[in-house]
């Protein structure tokens, strides 16, 4: 068995879980945030037999698309002088994906 953790963006987030269940996998959504743009976004717990994890991969692959938004840095040219704020294009993947081993899977 595998743990398949995804990262993807919210707006993708409620179409592939639907995906997802529809095709009978099991799933656990948790809200989180973005280390680097600091704005929300979502992952995916995903608990999966070995013989189904490209058919996964590929339903990920398909519900999430790549997006450029603009974040706005500090920056400073001149010592002492004021920051400058300078926007930049930044683009966020379609979804980040972890496939882990699972040692032991229980339910209770
Ligand atoms: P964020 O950390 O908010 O990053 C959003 C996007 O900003 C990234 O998209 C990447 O294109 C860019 N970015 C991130 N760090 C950067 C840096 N130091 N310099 C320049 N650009 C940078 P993605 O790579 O598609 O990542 C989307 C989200 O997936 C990330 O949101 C983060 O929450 C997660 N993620 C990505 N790689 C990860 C990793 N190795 N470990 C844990 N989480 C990761």
């Amino acid at each position: 068995m595998k743990l398949v953790i995804s990262i993807v963006q919210d707006v993708d987030a409620d179409t592939l879980v639907e995906e997802i269940i529809d095709k009978n996998f099991r799933v656990t959504k948790m809200s989180t945030t973005g280390g680097f743009l600091k704005s929300g976004n979502t992952t995916l717990l995903i608990g999966v037999e070995d013989d189904r994890i490209d058919e996964l991969l590929e339903i990920i692959d398909d519900n999430c698309k790549t997006r450029e938004v603009t974040k706005t840095i500090q920056t400073i040219n001149i010592p002492g002088q004021a920051m400058i704020p300078v926007p930049i294009q930044v683009k966020i993947g379609g979804a980040t994906v972890f496939v882990l081993n699972v040692e032991e899977f229980k339910r209770y």
